[in-house]
């Protein structure tokens, strides 16, 4: 028997993420060859006639699984019976702007978004945000949308971990596939921590592959944290291709049982590991056959990665200190 389609609103849709993201939902790269898809395109106003050109070439692709295009700047329709909203779009930070100010601008966006998706999307619905700061972003919308569980809620830092396994396979001379168990621990920003020292390289111990410490601490780390700055030098654009690919990998080992390995995704602390309870932190995340998620537990943490997780989870206490006090929002 044919699939109903799962529904996927993803805001940001006439952006340099959207346009690369798309055409991968469309063709089944999320969820699965043989099921079908409904998109709902959710831009701002200004947004709305580049959209027009996205969906006339979504139409040009004649997917087999695109059953209906939704093109609006209306929350509430956008949202509405979606499966999955993927919170893509934000306010980039501009000249002048404190970050502070971003923290404020964009809140007050996921506070609209979180209740549009409250009150319109199916309960069952999953919100992955990926708009930056993600971690707080994903959090407020969170608060937002009280009907919806917190688990819910996530947000992406799969990109970072695809970052640091082709940066530890390149220096080790091995596939990407040889690399695994790379947890990102912490905030989708510069101080986020990819563990290096429980990730496997084939059987053995990353580190016992890789023994140039120094290089490790000094140079695998900040790079992992400043690649999105690295590529914008290169490319002149911020990173669109790598970053949709990572919301697909996000999504569809979500709804996939996990085989192995695990990923990294931002979701909401209870205290794993010593992380502050109520951020939205990024932790080592498997999928039993049931379709639930847990953090994997038993990683055991060296004082140096305890001391990086740390200082990237109390960045993002204040960032929720802020962002909170401005939206009037509690904890
Ligand atoms: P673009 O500036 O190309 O596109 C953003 C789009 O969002 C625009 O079309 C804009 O009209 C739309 N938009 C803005 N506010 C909106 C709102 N309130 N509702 C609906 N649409 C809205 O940015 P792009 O390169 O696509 O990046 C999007 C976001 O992803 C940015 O915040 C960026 O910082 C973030 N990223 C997050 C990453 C992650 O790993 N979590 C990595 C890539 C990327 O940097």
């Amino acid at each position: 028997m044919k699939k109903s389609p799962i529904r996927v609103a993803v805001t940001g849709a006439a952006g340099n993420i959207g346009y690369a993201l798309l055409f991968r939902i469309a063709s089944g790269a999320m969820f699965g060859p043989d099921q079908p898809v409904a998109l709902n395109l959710v831009e701002i106003e200004p947004g709305l006639a580049p959209l027009k050109g996205v969906a006339m070439e979504l139409d040009d692709c004649a997917f087999p699984l695109l059953t209906e295009i939704v093109q609006t700047a209306d929350l509430s329709v956008g949202f509405k019976d979606c499966d999955w909203a993927l919170l893509v779009g934000s306010v980039p930070r501009k000249q002048g702007m404190e970050r502070a100010d971003l923290l404020g601008i964009n809140g007050k966006v996921f506070v609209g978004q979180g209740k549009a998706i409250n009150d319109n999307a199916k309960s069952t619905c999953r919100v992955v945000v990926v708009g930056n700061p993600c971690n707080t972003n994903c959090l407020i919308a969170m608060k937002s949308a009280p009907d919806i569980p917190d688990e819910q809620f996530f947000a992406m830092t799969r990109l970072d971990e695809n970052r640091a396994k082709t940066q530890l396979a390149q220096k080790a001379g091995v596939p990407v596939s040889e690399i695994s168990e790379l947890c990102i621990w912490g905030n989708h920003s510069p101080t986020m921590f990819p563990d290096f020292f429980n990730t496997k390289i084939g059987r053995s111990k990353a580190t016992d592959v890789i023994t140039d410490d120094a290089w490790l601490k000094n140079t695998f780390v900040p790079d992992v944290g400043t690649r999105g700055a690295a590529i914008i030098a290169a490319r002149g654009a911020s990173s669109a291709a790598s970053a949709a690919n990572a919301v697909v990998d996000t999504v569809r080992d979500l709804c996939t049982p996990s085989r192995g390995d695990f990923h990294s995704v931002c979701v909401l602390s209870s205290g794993e590991y010593g992380t502050p309870a109520g951020i939205i932190t990024s932790l080592p995340i498997k999928v039993d056959a049931v379709g639930k998620w847990r953090v994997v537990e038993g990683i055991s943490l060296t004082d140096y990665a305890k001391e990086k997780i740390a200082a990237s989870n109390a960045e993002l206490l204040e960032e929720r200190k802020v962002a909170f006090g401005q939206l009037g929002l509690t904890i």
